[in-house]
């Protein structure tokens, strides 16, 4: 068996580093039979472009994060909404595992789209860089802010009165440099492994959401593995969950050293009080109202179900 296995990353970034333990772990269960091959961020295109060549089986399998298919799977921009997930990222991860509003009913909506989400996780709490300090939702007026391409997470930024701008994080370093957009959000690892602290002079510790990836195989072709195939891929899936979540635990404590260290490029590290998070929380809120009306194909069932999957796991 030869399959390919696509991730939005490179060499020792997260996701890049989950699909080579993946890959290895399949070689070793199969005695060598399966050989997958994993392909690093760029090679093959933008992040939106990885997503068709799931789709059409030209790659059987990716790490994909839902903010790049939310014109498509309208539903998967439930990551988008801020402050929803605890502020645990462990809590968060365990939902992750455990949720039916995820696992089942959102699994559906992607395979209507020829994507099997196996398992999603977790790459951290997010946090803010920017060129300009950023502690209340005033200072977000008219900022230029990028994100990826699901609307949801526009919407989520127009709420605190910002400029929104999409694009790819292959173009996001030049962009930042240039000022063509003046901040942008990402677990911390990243932050500081694509350097962006480097063209920024603040990181506002927000932990406004939690940054999920999801290992996504294509539906047709996994549906026609043998069991034993099968049984081999979601075994490995479920085992990487702890892995990963090891994974991103040290890559995120590691850069937030590395990043105050980095006296060459001064990056001032504002952490928000409970206070200032409320604020943000409270313009957030209306974006599940949003999401729930006009987004959510289902009536919002899918959200609902996981508040109260969120509630249940309590604070
Ligand atoms: O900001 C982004 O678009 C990228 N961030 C992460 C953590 N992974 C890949 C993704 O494309």
């Amino acid at each position: 068996y030869n399959w390919k296995f696509v991730t939005e990353e490179v060499d020792g970034q997260v996701q890049y580093e989950y699909a080579e333990e993946f890959a290895k772990r399949m070689n070793e269960k199969s005695d060598g039979a399966v050989n997958i091959e994993v392909y690093e961020f760029g090679g093959l295109g933008s992040e939106t472009d990885q997503v068709e060549q799931l789709q059409s089986g030209t790659v059987e399998m990716a790490v994909m994060s839902p903010g790049f298919t939310g014109n498509m799977v309208k539903e998967g921009q439930i990551f988008a909404l801020h402050f929803l997930f605890p502020d645990s990222v462990e809590k968060t991860q365990q939902i992750l595992n455990d949720s039916e509003a995820l696992n089942t009913d959102l699994r559906e909506k992607y395979e209507e789209h020829s994507i099997s989400p196996l398992s999603f996780w977790t790459e951290g709490a997010m946090q803010w860089t920017s060129s300009k300090e950023i502690t209340e939702p005033a200072d977000f007026e008219n900022f230029k802010m990028r994100t990826q391409t699901s609307p949801l997470i526009l919407e989520s930024y127009k709420a605190y009165g910002a400029e929104p701008t999409p694009m790819s994080w292959s173009e996001l370093y030049t962009a930042l440099d240039r000022g063509t957009v003046e901040g942008q959000e990402n677990p911390i690892f990243f932050i500081g492994d694509a350097s962006f602290h480097e063209v920024q002079d603040y990181m506002t510790l927000s932990n406004h959401n939690n940054y999920v990836a999801m290992t996504t195989v294509n539906t047709d072709w996994y549906e026609g593995l043998n069991d034993e195939m099968k049984t081999m891929v979601d075994e490995t899936t479920q085992e990487m969950q702890e892995w990963v979540f090891e994974e991103q635990k040290k890559q995120n404590e590691e850069y937030l050293q590395t990043i105050k260290e980095d006296t060459e490029n001064p990056t001032e590290i504002v952490e928000l009080t409970d206070e200032q998070r409320q604020m943000f929380k409270g313009k957030a809120m209306p974006v599940r109202d949003y999401y729930r009306n006009e987004v959510s194909t289902v009536d919002g069932q899918i959200l609902d179900k996981l508040q109260e999957e969120i509630e249940a796991a309590g604070e």
